[in-house]
């Protein structure tokens, strides 16, 4: 039985990922060295220092922790710059229409995040009022594929774990969905997410009546 829905940011609700590609291009660009989109992909989902120690790792450079900090300073400022521009322009097709439908059904909403950028990003776009619990970057201390900024969601909401829905794009958030118990509907393609209980390409024709029989098969 579906009680809750707990909804990743980037990627199932705006696509932030441009911002964040852009982002990491100039910050490479910065140190001499050129950042792939390719390489970007591998950064979904994952934390800010830690997508840095990867797109250094990437470049075969090592650096001090403190440099690391300032080089994070430097990219999230950029990131600031772009999202400074969102509108509600930028929510994926169907997302609006889904919430509203849950909400219809009695169903809680909670955002699961990693980006410590969630709370500007909504409310940039209009959406900050919309989810009964926000957990983001701020608020947790371990990152995902670990199931904390879900669980806690659900703990938000006062859901239990299997009780909950969690929609996610990239595998390190369909992995944390798993191994918190909930379930997971990928929002991407079957080869990177093949973990989820069904993947869908975007919002557009999901319903909670769709969710729930897809769900049971
Ligand atoms: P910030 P999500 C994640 O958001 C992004 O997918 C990831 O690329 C980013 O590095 C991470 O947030 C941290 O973002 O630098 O804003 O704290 O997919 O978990 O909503
Ligand atoms: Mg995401």
């Amino acid at each position: 039985m579906i009680k809750a829905c707990i909804f990743d940011m980037d990627g199932v609700i705006v696509d932030s990922a441009k911002y964040h590609y852009m982002s990491w291009q100039r910050l490479s660009k910065h140190l001499g060295f050129e950042f792939s989109e390719a390489q970007n992909e591998m950064l979904k989902g994952i934390s800010r220092m830690n997508s840095l120690e990867i797109v250094l790792e990437n470049a075969g450079i090592s650096l001090p922790y403190e440099e690391k900090v300032l080089l994070c300073e430097m990219k999230n400022g950029w990131f600031n710059e772009y999202i400074d521009t969102m509108t509600s322009d930028e929510i994926l097709p169907g997302v609006l229409d889904f919430i509203s439908d849950l909400k219809h059904n009695n169903i809680k909403i909670a955002l699961g995040s990693a980006s410590r950028n969630a709370n500007k990003i909504l409310t940039k776009i209009g959406m900050l009022e919309m989810f009964d619990a926000i957990v983001d970057g701020t608020h947790v201390e371990k990152a995902k594929p670990n199931p904390e900024v879900f669980l806690l969601g659900a703990k938000l909401l006062d859901v239990a774990p299997q009780h909950c829905v969690v929609f996610e794009d990239a595998q390190s958030g369909v992995e944390a969905a798993i191994a918190g118990n909930m379930k997971c509907v990928g929002i991407g393609t079957e080869d990177i997410l093949g973990k989820a209980n069904f993947c869908i390409s975007s919002f557009e024709g999901l319903n909670f009546a769709i969710l729930q029989n897809k769900l049971k098969e």
